[in-house]
């Protein structure tokens, strides 16, 4: 095959930004499949260059370098970024692909912007592809592997691209390892809850901690597994053969399911610093937090013990928390979620509004069918800045006046004192403190929650009656895009939100009457 320039781009974030939480973390969210395709594209005999993208750099100067196949990999909310760096590389005769949960979960509208949208990636796709390479314009192929691949390249092949993106970073340096592919639970929302479970190989994970230790003093490992430690025994078994003991430091998003006190010492043992167990609800998905039946109240004290013993073992838990699910009804579930922050102070509560992603979960299907999902652009779409999907159960003034005001309670000075006085370590504490300082989380919504009643454009397409989009949306886009604005193809800042339901040949209700709508701010 001839030899190419391929350019492999890990859009971490969507544009530049100034803010300290990033500049400590945003290296540190790197994925690992643009490093692996990068070994992949090496081993075809290609030339590669990296890049990943954290909001620091320039990016039309890294991207100046001439390339024959660009990758992408992108999360929703850096999509129009990657439209606008696909088109400029087009331009100048590059073929383009896109790869990562954008395109997994729109591949219909990404394939407008790409030459090749890939779904699941094993490096036989990856040759194939090269391989052929045409350009496919008006409108790309989508291409996936059957399956999960089996196995991916192992740290020491990642290490060339994994140390230049952990050097971004001037404090917390996480390398990024996968364990485990897809869940053995359900969740209607999650993108896995149709992936089977399947752990990858052992060996590879010991020789890769073994490898780790020899090129980091006290290294840190951030797990990418969806839910990491299914076949607990087995991990920590692996890791308790490589590691000497308080040799390394892993940070691991897990279900509280997995996480009774005997599996939290054997963690703590191990050097497991930091732990991000899903709650989601307080009347939902009581399987996933080993709270059974108990719901509301109830599991507000459960859970609560529950947190406050892994925090007796654990210095940093995140506990995450879904805004506007069906389940939630008047200000009962943000009351219980204040009192979660009351009871567990240590933990830090991360909010994500509820966000229907294109294709990614079942229960989409049924959201779109039911004609609740906007159109709001893919720019917005990372489960703080919009909310695509119009509450069952709330009107939008009032579920923004909960949202700001649960917010702004869990960040409030009173909290981050109370959260310091219960942490333990400087780190923690630190990370904590600048997280919940720098957040515009609540000053954000609480503009949203102010425009929605006096600005009837917003107001109408926020309640899908209008699909135009409001000026201040579109100027925070064209503001954070800068010059790459210029390069957004025709069209590319919209989208169709029920491209999903219309590839099963289905067509979505009229925005349903029976939602609750507030007596008109006109
Ligand atoms: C681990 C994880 C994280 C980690 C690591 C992120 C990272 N860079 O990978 C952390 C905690 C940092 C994180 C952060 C965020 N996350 Co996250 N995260 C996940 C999680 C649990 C697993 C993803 C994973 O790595 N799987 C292992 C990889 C190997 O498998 P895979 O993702 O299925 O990838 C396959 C294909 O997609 C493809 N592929 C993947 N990338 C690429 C790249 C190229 C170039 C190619 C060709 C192919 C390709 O190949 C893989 C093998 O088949 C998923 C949920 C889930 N259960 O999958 C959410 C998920 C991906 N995250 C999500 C979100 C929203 C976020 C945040 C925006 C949250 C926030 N508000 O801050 C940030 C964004 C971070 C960023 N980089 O932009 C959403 C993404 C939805 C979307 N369409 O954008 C998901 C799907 C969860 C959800 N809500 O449903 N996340
Ligand atoms: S436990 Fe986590 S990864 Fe598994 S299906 Fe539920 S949300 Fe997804």
């Amino acid at each position: 095959m001839q030899k190419l320039r391929i350019t492999v781009l890990d859009l971490v974030t969507k544009g530049p930004t100034r803010r300290l939480f990033n500049r400590i973390m945003n290296a540190n969210l790197a994925s690992i499949m643009p490093q692996a395709i990068a070994v992949w594209c090496e081993e075809l005999g290609h030339d590669v260059r990296f890049v990943c993208y954290t909001g620091f750099e320039d990016l039309s100067a890294e991207l100046l370098h001439e390339t024959d196949v660009l990758f992408v990999g992108a999360f929703t909310r850096s999509a129009q970024t990657a439209y606008a760096i696909s088109n400029l590389h087009r331009r100048s005769g590059a073929v383009t692909v896109l790869g990562g949960p954008h395109a997994r979960c729109y591949p219909q509208d990404a394939a407008k912007y790409f030459d090749y949208v890939l779904g699941f990636t094993d490096k036989p796709l990856v040759e194939d592809l090269l391989r052929d390479r045409a350009p496919q314009r008006p409108v790309g192929l989508q291409l996936s592997a059957k399956r999960q691949p089996a196995a991916l390249p192992s740290l020491r092949e990642r290490w060339k691209f994994v140390e230049p993106t952990i050097a971004k970073s001037p404090f917390f340096k996480m390398v990024p390892m996968v364990g485990s592919l897809g869940c053995p639970y359900t969740c209607s929302f999650c993108i896995d809850s149709t992936v089977p479970y399947q752990p990858m190989s052992f060996d590879q994970i010991r020789d890769d901690l073994r490898f780790l230790l020899r090129k980091v003093k006290r290294p840190r490992v951030a797990w990418h597994d969806p839910n990491f430690g299914v076949r607990f025994d087995d991990y920590l078994s692996v890791i308790e053969e490589a590691v000497p003991s308080r040799r390394m430091r892993f940070v691991a998003e897990s279900s509280l399911s997995l996480l009774s006190e005997a599996h939290v010492k054997r963690l703590e043992r191990n050097g497991f610093d930091a732990l991000l167990p899903g709650v989601e609800s307080w009347y939902d998905l009581g399987n996933k937090s080993k709270t059974g039946a108990a719901v509301g109240e109830a599991k507000v004290r459960q859970v609560a013990e529950h947190v406050n013993m892994i925090l007796r073992h654990v210095p940093y838990v995140q506990t995450n928390f879904v805004l506007g699910l069906d389940s939630d009804r008047g200000a009962e579930p943000f009351e219980l979620t204040k009192r979660f922050t009351d009871l567990a102070p240590g933990a830090y509560p991360a909010f994500s509004l509820l966000t229907a992603y294109g294709q990614a979960a079942p229960l989409n299907l049924e959201l779109q069918r039911a004609g609740r999902v906007l159109p709001f652009p893919f720019f917005f779409l990372d489960s703080n800045h919009a909310m695509n999907v119009r509450p069952l159960n709330y009107t939008w003034p009032e579920f923004y006046e909960h949202a700001v005001d649960l917010t702004r309670y869990a960040l409030s000075g009173a909290r981050v004192r109370r959260r310091f006085l219960a942490n333990r370590g400087i780190s923690t504490r630190f990370l904590n403190g600048v997280r919940a300082v720098t957040s515009g989380r609540a000053k954000w919504q609480a503009k949203i929650g102010r425009l929605l009643a006096k600005d009837i454009p917003i107001r109408r397409f926020i309640e899908g009656e209008s699909r135009e989009l409001p000026k201040f949306y579109e100027n925070r886009v064209r503001e954070s895009l800068g010059p790459l604005w210029e390069a957004l193809p025709v069209g590319a800042l919209m989208h169709d939100q029920n491209a999903y339901l219309k590839s099963q040949g289905e067509m979505p209700a009229k925005p349903r009457s029976k939602l609750r709508r507030p007596q008109a701010a006109e």
